[in-house]
């Protein structure tokens, strides 16, 4: 237990996390900075220690209270097996998506997990994929490699291969399909359960609450329009997801009117088009930088 009441947060030191937790961090308000090969850093304007490390070692870190949270792919969570010893997933934070999948060679035929009796996979999450097999009882061996392993059906080494898939394309470039996803995962803030006093706890939720604000404003657009006063109702219908919009009258005594609103989704061009159809005028569709309910 950290004695000062500060916080320390693992994120992955350099990778395909790093930089999105790191804007993630910084749009929440938080003020750090990580000076040239720079591990850790305090934040300082937040109760919280920042940590660089691998992503594979967070839950680990979790585990042993070594730190307090972390932000980690939840696939490492699964495959590490810690959520039974007691860590938890406090929120997903809607980056660093992706499926862990196994995939066969191109031409091979597949119906269903029987095919892949007696077969050699090839992966990095071989408890994962154990479980998977384990539900669906098929005997299989396990051909455990720490990188490229789509490269082993062609090399000869393993007939299939579990491994996580976001785009697609290394599979394709390697003439692998997917064929079963096993888990799905994306970043998420984990923590050991229990493991926090109660001033730290207030902390992690604070934080959690300016990371749903980053996430909504992510989602969230604010949109304002003029639009014939006898039109607003109908115009109101087409905004999407809107919140009971602002109606403003405009200045010198107009017919028009102006209507604000918050839309939970996204405006695409043709909603523009139709609120322009319904007489609506000056639609300026804009980001949302923060918020908080
Ligand atoms: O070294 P460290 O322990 O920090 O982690 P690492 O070596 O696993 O780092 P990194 O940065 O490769 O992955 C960190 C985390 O990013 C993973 O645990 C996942 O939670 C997440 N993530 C999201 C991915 C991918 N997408 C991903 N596509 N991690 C790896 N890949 C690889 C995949 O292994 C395959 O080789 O990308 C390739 C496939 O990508 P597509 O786009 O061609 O399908």
């Amino acid at each position: 237990m950290n004695p000062s009441k500060r916080i320390t947060l693992a994120i992955q030191s350099k990778g395909r996390l790093f930089d999105d937790s790191v804007s993630l961090l910084k749009a929440s308000g938080l003020d750090f900075r990580f000076a040239d090969g720079q591990l850790r850093s305090p934040v300082r304007n937040y109760p919280i220690d920042l940590i660089r490390v691998r992503n594979d070692d967070i839950p680990t870190l979790l585990e042993k209270q070594v730190v307090d949270i972390g932000i980690v792919g939840e696939n490492t969570l699964i495959e590490k097996q810690v959520c039974n010893e007691g860590v938890e997933v406090l929120s997903k934070l809607n980056f660093g998506a992706c499926e862990l999948c196994i995939a066969v060679p191109e031409a091979s035929a597949y119906s269903g997990p029987a095919d892949l009796d007696g077969v050699r996979i090839a992966t990095s999450y071989p408890n994962t994929l154990a479980d998977f097999m384990r539900r669906n009882s098929i005997d299989y061996s396990a051909v455990q490699l720490s990188g490229s392993i789509e490269v082993a059906p062609g090399a000869g080494l393993a007939d299939a291969v579990c491994d996580l898939v976001s785009t697609g394309g290394t599979l394709r470039a390697n003439g692998l399909r997917a064929v079963e996803t096993i888990a799905t995962s994306e970043a998420v803030l984990a923590c050991r359960r229990g493991g926090l006093e109660l001033e730290q706890q207030k902390s992690v939720d604070r934080l959690i609450d300016r990371f749903n604000g980053v996430k909504q404003a992510q989602e969230t657009k604010y949109i304002m329009l003029h639009a014939p006063t006898g039109a607003v109702e109908d115009i109101a219908a087409i905004i999407p997801s809107a919140e009971t919009p602002t109606v403003l009258e405009l200045s010198g005594g107009s017919s028009q009117v102006a209507v604000h609103a918050v839309c939970n989704e996204p405006v695409f061009w043709d909603t523009m088009e139709t609120l322009r159809s319904k007489g609506a005028t000056s639609i300026l569709v804009l980001p949302i930088e923060k918020m908080l309910e």
